[in-house]
């Protein structure tokens, strides 16, 4: 890998590998709709509109692996995420396809699964079950990365992102949360490994209260190193008092599922 590209780059996952993929490839090019801050030695910085194909087009030329973080990363109104996450996903991986990239890594996400109860530990293996239509579009990144991948022999690994940060923040991210330098292990995997085709991994850390069986990503040599149970204690007593809504608490998708929930009752 000689250039890689980060859309997204002005996110708060973009921010971070910025940093901590600088000087791990000759010339790292960085992408986003808004302004970033200008280019280092080995940084090319870019500002493109992932919905504009002809730019999309530009953003891609000359790099050799490219990791999708661009597009809306929340629930949205349905215009929003099918401009970001569905029609600007298709310009990357088609001008990627075009452009001769070997390798994406995307950014999906734990909420093209948010539906599976907590109750229940899920691999790479399971059907999408989306909590939201921001979930639904990384369902598709999915299946779409899968078709390139399948007949374009594009190298993905989709990355089901838990929740990225310094550290989990309440309860739910207890089970999803991945380091700063985890996700750069992982990002790093999806970029260099030899035998990379289709891949789902989670994009966790080495959790103790995980709802995820991440063999597929240890298959890979995923070694998380970070865990956030010394985090729990406090965590825990923050939200003690605050009330729970039952649908969010049984879903690993928490609030993602009980946001615009009509049926009646929960499935038994
Ligand atoms: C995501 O996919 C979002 O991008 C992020 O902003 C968080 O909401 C995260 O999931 C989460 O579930 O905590």
């Amino acid at each position: 890998m000689k250039r890689i590209l980060i859309t997204g780059a002005g996110g708060g996952i973009g921010r971070s590998l910025r940093e901590t993929l600088r000087g791990v490839y000759p010339v790292v090019r960085l992408s986003d709709r808004i302004t970033l801050a200008p280019a280092r030695e080995g940084e090319e910085v870019d500002r493109t509109e992932l919905a504009d194909m002809s730019a999309v087009e530009s953003m891609v030329a000359g790099v050799d692996g490219i990791v999708h973080l661009g597009g809306i990363s929340g629930e949205n109104a349905w215009p929003a995420i099918l401009e970001g996450n569905i029609i600007g996903l298709y310009n990357v991986f088609e001008a990627g396809r075009r452009a001769g990239v070997k390798r994406i890594v995307f950014a999906t996400s734990n909420h093209a699964v948010g539906f599976y109860p907590r109750a229940e530990k899920i691999d790479h293996r399971v059907v999408p079950r989306p909590d939201s239509r921001y979930g639904v579009s990384k369902a598709f990144g999915e299946a779409l990365a899968s078709l390139y991948s399948d007949k374009h022999r594009i190298g993905v690994l989709c990355t089901r992102i838990g929740n990225f940060g310094p550290k989990p923040i309440d309860k739910r991210r207890l089970s999803i949360w991945i380091s700063p330098r985890d996700y750069t292990q992982l990002v790093r995997i999806g970029l260099e490994h030899p035998e990379i085709r289709y891949e789902i991994a989670y994009g966790v850390s080495k959790n103790q209260r995980s709802w995820y069986d991440n063999s597929n990503a240890e298959r890979l040599g995923y070694r998380p190193q970070d865990d956030s149970e010394p985090y729990a204690e406090a965590v825990l007593a923050a939200e003690a008092a605050q009330p729970a809504d039952p649908i969010a608490e049984r879903y690993q998708g928490g609030t993602f599922c009980a946001a615009e929930y009509t049926a009646k009752a929960p499935r038994p």
